[in-house]
């Protein structure tokens, strides 16, 4: 292993998380590269449960370097919270173990505001946000007015821009949303002290990057959200604000495509989404609850309940495009046990034709058909087994179908959420 991108190939939540702090042990340097506090990554060892939102899943390892790149849009209060919280359960997250990128971009409270608010007046037609903040500041990122963490560490800096800032703002929040106005003061006093408690930690990350490259660091590039949840290719506007595809990470971290080596997928066994938008194979039956409550599919950040629905091929294959995929890691195959057939969506049916790729329509998305094909299942609970030729027949043959259909070899079988709990085939 050298460079390698693990990214998420449904709507999120495939256990990016889990697989990220195992291939730590392989790893020197772990980099989130998108996406902020909206995530909800969960890792269990020994009993314990973390869940992160915007430290690197490789923070448990010791002597590792986790780094959040420019492309990660940061609330500070919430990464302070994640630090004092890992800190005060014996975690060392000192800085030099943790970088920050000077020029990821901050979420000030009026994004928060205007996110909750948007959401509050859209009603029906919400996106399901996280309600983070996340998309506001986004959008001032690629409109030239956002705030990076570096900003703040200069108060002259950081007074005149909040305050260009602010006025508009206000404006939008008060007039336009019916919410309250934010006050400046209480903003930039706050952030100022936050801005110092983090300044050992910001540093140019793309620089880090490259020096650990050259002594031939292993790095590994962390996901968040799903390639469904892409900006540019998901099921717009029904997706998150930024590059959930691998090409993000070269962005969002500050490195160009050709140090890459590999790219990692990671596919739960079925299909979630959480939040609103089309979910061609969604089950809103007995099936559907027996995937809700033996996968625990609730959200780690938000706790809402996600959509649970049959694994989708098309999606897989969409995945596997977008991303250049090397390789699949199958999550959460224990939670299929016990239901017999299972389905796999294999194409969809749309006014009588078939389509074997997304269409880029989205009221088409959100009224085709899916064709599945249907495979036997097994009823053994497979939660303890240590390898493949120990699996039921029927469940080796569910992942010789993913292969086969996607034209990716399988890496790793995830069979429970603990570190333990995991299969590697090569
Ligand atoms: P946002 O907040 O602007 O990024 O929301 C836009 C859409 O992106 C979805 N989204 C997610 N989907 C799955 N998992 C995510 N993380 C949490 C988790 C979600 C939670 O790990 O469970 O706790 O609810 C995540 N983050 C964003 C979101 O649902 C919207 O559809
Ligand atoms: P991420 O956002 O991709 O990191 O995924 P989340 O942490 O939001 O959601 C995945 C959930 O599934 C978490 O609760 C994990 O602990 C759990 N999980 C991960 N892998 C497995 C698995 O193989 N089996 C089961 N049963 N749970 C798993
Ligand atoms: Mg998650």
């Amino acid at each position: 292993m050298a460079s390698v991108i693990i990214v998420g190939t449904q709507w999120g939540d495939e256990g990016k998380g889990k697989i990220v702090d195992l291939l730590t042990a392989y790893a020197d340097v772990i980099v989130r590269f998108q996406g902020g506090n909206n995530a909800g990554h969960t890792i269990m060892f020994d009993g314990h449960k973390f869940i992160l939102h915007l430290i690197p899943s490789g923070i448990f390892h010791e002597s590792k370097k986790c780094l959040i790149g420019n492309g990660v849009v940061i609330d500070p209060s919430v990464l302070l919270q994640e630090i004092d919280n890992l800190t005060s359960k014996g975690v060392s997250v000192e800085p030099g173990k943790l970088l920050i990128s000077e020029r990821a971009h901050l979420i000030m409270p009026y994004h928060k505001a205007i996110d909750l608010a948007r959401e509050a007046k859209a009603g029906k037609t919400k996106i399901g946000t996280t309600g983070r903040g996340i998309g506001p500041c986004y959008e001032d990122k690629i409109g030239r007015r956002g705030i990076k963490i570096g900003d703040i560490l200069d108060q002259d800096l950081f007074r005149a821009k909040l305050s260009e800032t602010l006025e508009e703002k206000n404006f939008y929040l008060e007039k336009y949303l019916g919410a309250e106005a934010l006050s400046f003061e209480e903003i930039f006093e706050s952030y100022l002290r936050m801005g110092e408690r983090l300044a050992p930690y910001v540093t140019n990350v793309a620089v880090e990057l490259e020096k650990a490259r050259k002594q031939g660091a292993r790095i590994l590039f962390e996901g968040a959200q799903g390639t469904q949840l892409d900006i540019d290719h998901g099921t717009y506007p029904f997706v998150t604000s930024s590059n959930t595809v691998a090409g993000g990470a070269c962005h969002g971290a500050g490195v160009g495509p050709t140090t890459i080596d590999e790219v990692m997928g990671i596919c739960k066994a079925y299909t979630t989404r959480v939040g609103g938008g089309p979910f061609p194979t969604e089950l809103s039956d007995d099936i559907g609850l027996h995937l809700r409550e033996r996968g625990g599919e609730y959200g780690s950040t938000t706790g809402r309940p996600r959509r649970c629905g049959w694994l989708d091929g098309v999606i897989l294959k969409e995945a596997v495009r977008l991303n250049g995929l090397s390789s699949l890691t199958i999550t959460k195959l224990d939670v299929l046990s016990g239901l017999d057939p299972l389905k796999v969506c294999v194409a969809y049916e749309y006014e009588g034709e078939r389509l074997d790729n997304i269409p880029g329509n989205i009221k088409v998305f959100s009224n085709l058909k899916p064709i599945y094909e249907e495979l036997p299942g097994w009823q053994e609970d497979i939660s303890a087994i240590k390898r493949l030729e120990d699996l039921p027949e029927n469940c080796k043959n569910y992942l010789k179908f993913i292969e086969e259909f996607t034209g990716v070899p399988v890496n790793i079988v995830s069979v429970g959420p603990s570190r333990n709990q995991t299969i590697v085939l090569r």
